[in-house]
């Protein structure tokens, strides 16, 4: 059985991006590995959050975790700030990383833009952080989307330094991207990731949104002028994103999708794709809305931080031991 870790922040709505992109790997995980899913909420704070919005977006992705179809008696669900071994090991991590590695990170760089004077240093220090939640578990294989390559990347080379300087005491965590759908594009502007944290609401698809909004968003999508249906991430970004989702949902090849709208109107396929969207979504937002609010979903967390604690602790342990950090 191999070990499983990945993590989603509660920064916004969760949304299609990472329900295609990170959550869908999941589900297929959890019968056969032993899978760690966390809501890394300290990740969230590298930028400002409102406190209100913030305990109710983690509540938010632990209700979706499970309604999506994750079951807690298979998988370990847990919240970041539960388990202080994350940030203990995340310091350590952060003395043997570089700043120059650490300035490279293109989330980083996307991430600082526009702020200059006032970059939050802990948005420099988010993938020692990020290692650390990785390592803890003596993860085999971290299921992400495109855009976490970079970061696990980085993870296996501190992983790499800290054994030559200490000893062998992590497991080099391989990457999992999906085979498709590991970069879902913003509806508004195609050429860019999807992002809970982007500020138009409409360049995105949340799990929790209306019929409503879902039909509305989909209709106004970016696509082009020249009226042809077809995979061309060059040429028709928008169009192109729109057929990814839709393959991804109804799980049929790309090109069975745009043999059988050929000729049609983009309206057409955009109808077509708001309905399965909505097919895919209705039942996630039925199982959710009965679980948020309920006490059964802090058992689940409670139940999880309990088993987090006791695999990263011992994890922790070996690490103090190694770098000399325990007194005994
Ligand atoms: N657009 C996307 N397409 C496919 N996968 C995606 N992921 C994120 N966006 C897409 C994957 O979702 C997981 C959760 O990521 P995260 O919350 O840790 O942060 P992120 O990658 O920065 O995701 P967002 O939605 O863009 O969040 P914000 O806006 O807060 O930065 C990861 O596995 C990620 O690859």
């Amino acid at each position: 059985m191999k070990n499983i870790f990945s993590g989603i922040q509660p920064s916004g709505m969760i949304t299609l991006g990472n329900y295609l992109g990170a959550m869908k790997q999941f589900l297929a995980l959890q019968e056969q590995e032993n899978c760690f899913f966390c809501i890394v909420n300290q990740h969230a704070i590298t930028l400002p959050q409102d406190p209100a919005d913030l305990r109710r977006n983690t509540r938010s992705l632990a209700a979706l975790y499970v309604a999506i179809g994750l079951d807690p008696e298979k998988v370990v669900l847990f919240v970041q700030s539960d388990v202080a071994a994350h940030v203990k090991l995340g310091w350590i991590m952060q003395t043997i990383s570089y700043v120059g590695e650490l300035e490279r990170m293109t989330q980083f760089k996307d991430k600082a833009r526009g702020r200059e004077e006032s970059i939050p240093a802990g948005l420099l220090t988010y993938p020692p952080l990020m290692a650390a939640d990785i390592l803890l578990y003596q993860t085999d294989v971290v299921p992400v989307g495109d855009d976490q390559k970079q970061h696990i990347e980085l993870t296996r080379d501190l992983a790499q330094r800290f054994n030559n300087r200490f000893g062998e005491v992590f497991t080099i965590p391989d990457i999992q991207l999906p085979s498709v759908g590991g970069r879902i594009m913003s509806l508004q502007e195609p050429t860019k990731k999807m992002s809970k944290s982007d500020p138009n609401q409409q360049s995105f698809l949340s799990l929790l949104d209306s019929e409503a909004d879902i039909v509305k968003k989909i209709k106004r999508a970016q696509t082009d002028s020249d009226n042809a249906i077809r995979f061309d991430k060059e040429n028709k970004p928008g169009i192109s994103n729109l057929l990814s989702i839709y393959s991804l949902l109804a799980g049929r090849k790309l090109e069975e999708i745009e043999a059988e709208y050929s000729g049609k109107t983009y309206g057409a396929l955009k109808g077509d794709l708001a309905e399965l969207v909505l097919s895919e979504l209705k039942p996630i937002q039925e199982r959710y809305h009965n679980l948020v609010e309920s006490s059964q979903l802090d058992d689940i967390l409670d139940a999880g931080a309990a088993k987090a604690n006791e695999v990263a602790n011992a994890t922790l342990d070996k690490v103090e031991q190694a770098v000399g950090l325990s007194r005994k």
